[in-house]
């Protein structure tokens, strides 16, 4: 109300309003390079930054399709939970993003270029890995799971084809799209909304869905690394999952004693028996035998050696990814169609800028810038 008898202006609250001068970033500023992958969620695209701040750098650009996301509920909190946990989380083994903003019709994820491609395309090159090569992979797994799990979220989704490599062959996770966000200790992943008095003893002493889902998922992918295939795989999906709940882990004779041990140790199906699963999280993990050559101060320091550092012409260079993407011409289809004004409200605060290029920006004197199926070791079937 004005007591003053002076004119106001009405202003509304607007990206340029609050932050007035600030370029505004979009997918406009961005040159598609190349197709990196294509699945049910959207695409990713190799994209160079062709404006203002970081202009000349590469990066991958996640599209996802807002009409796609919002017809299902669990992909709108998916898509939510995807970009929240990316801004919350900084870490050397976990992929960094820069950028996050929205079209009418799209939502669009900037995020660093890890040109060293899937883990898997490695592991299906080599067939199995030797077990020193594996302790790598596992140890900077292991710190960013651990990590992830000290701010509340659960990955859920570990697996080969989540795991990037950077040029110098370093792990990097990637795809957030399943985790879940706020889940610490005594408290369950199913958050019970409302009267509890009601549920079954069964639902409330639910014991899965806690973090020691991360450490099977370590176990399952230490298994496929040391043996060329997951531990429990069967010709379709419920003979699958019937394996996993009930068949008994085979452990092939070749491995050493402390890859067995630890083996067993994750993949036990009494969650409360499982490595990890207490409140110490990581660290009778990192103290097993298995990883008894770790430093771990090192291993987070990315002080080790990659095992295979890629091979690469150039920062552009997409050698590490599935011909069958990066042979297609890259487009990012046109999609302005509007959401109703409620149905674009579940994606209010996607927008973002990563604190670094937002420091660039506002403090312009700090940057002085130069111009599934198992593998086949020598084409012999493992088991
Ligand atoms: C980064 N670089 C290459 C591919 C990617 C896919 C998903 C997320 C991040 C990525």
């Amino acid at each position: 109300y004005d007591f003053s008898g002076e004119e106001f202006e009405t202003l509304e609250l607007t990206g340029d309003t609050v932050n007035p001068g600030e370029p505004k970033s979009g997918p406009h500023d961005f040159e598609l390079l190349k197709l990196l992958g294509k699945g049910g969620y959207g695409k990713v695209f190799l994209v160079k930054k062709t404006c203002n701040k970081n202009a000349g750098q590469i990066f991958a650009m996640k599209v996802l399709k807002k009409a796609t996301i919002v017809r299902n509920a669990k992909d709108t909190a998916h898509t939510k939970a995807e970009r929240n946990i990316l801004e919350c989380v900084r870490h050397p083994f976990i992929v960094d993003l820069m950028y996050a903003f929205q079209t009418g019709g799209k939502l669009y994820l900037i995020l660093e270029y890890l040109c060293g491609g899937e883990l898997f395309m490695q592991l299906e090159r080599e067939g199995i890995f030797m077990e020193d090569t594996a302790c790598f992979y596992l140890a900077e797994i292991t710190l960013a799971i651990e990590h992830l799990h000290s701010q509340g979220i659960i990955y859920r989704d570990l697996k080969p084809e989540n795991i990037l490599l950077d040029s110098s062959g370093h792990v990097k996770l990637t795809d957030f799209g399943l985790c879940k966000e706020s889940i610490h200790e005594g408290t369950m992943t199913h958050t019970f909304c409302g009267t509890i008095e009601y549920m079954a003893p069964e639902i409330l002493m639910r014991s899965g869905h806690g973090k020691a889902v991360d450490w099977w998922s370590l176990g399952a992918l230490m298994y496929d690394m040391l043996t060329g295939a997951p531990p429990f795989t069967a010709e379709n999906r419920k003979k699958t999952i019937d394996k996993i709940l009930k068949a008994k882990l085979n452990l092939p004779p070749y491995l050493t004693n402390e890859a067995r041990a630890l083996l067993k140790k994750l993949l036990k199906k009494n969650v409360s028996e499982r490595l990890g699963s207490g409140s110490e999280d990581a660290s009778p993990i990192k103290a097993h035998g298995f990883f008894r050559h770790m430093n771990w101060h090192d291993v987070l320091q990315k002080r080790l050696d990659p095992p295979f550092k890629p091979t690469l012409q150039d920062e552009t260079d997409v050698s590490q990814f599935d011909s069958k993407f990066t042979k297609q011409t890259p487009v990012d289809s046109p999609d302005d169609s509007m959401l109703s004004e409620s149905a674009n409200q579940v994606f209010l605060g996607f927008t973002y800028i990563a604190p670094s290029v937002m420091e660039e920006m506002t403090k312009p004197w700090l940057s002085i810038r130069e111009p599934r199926s198992p593998r086949k070791v020598g084409g012999l079937p493992m088991r």
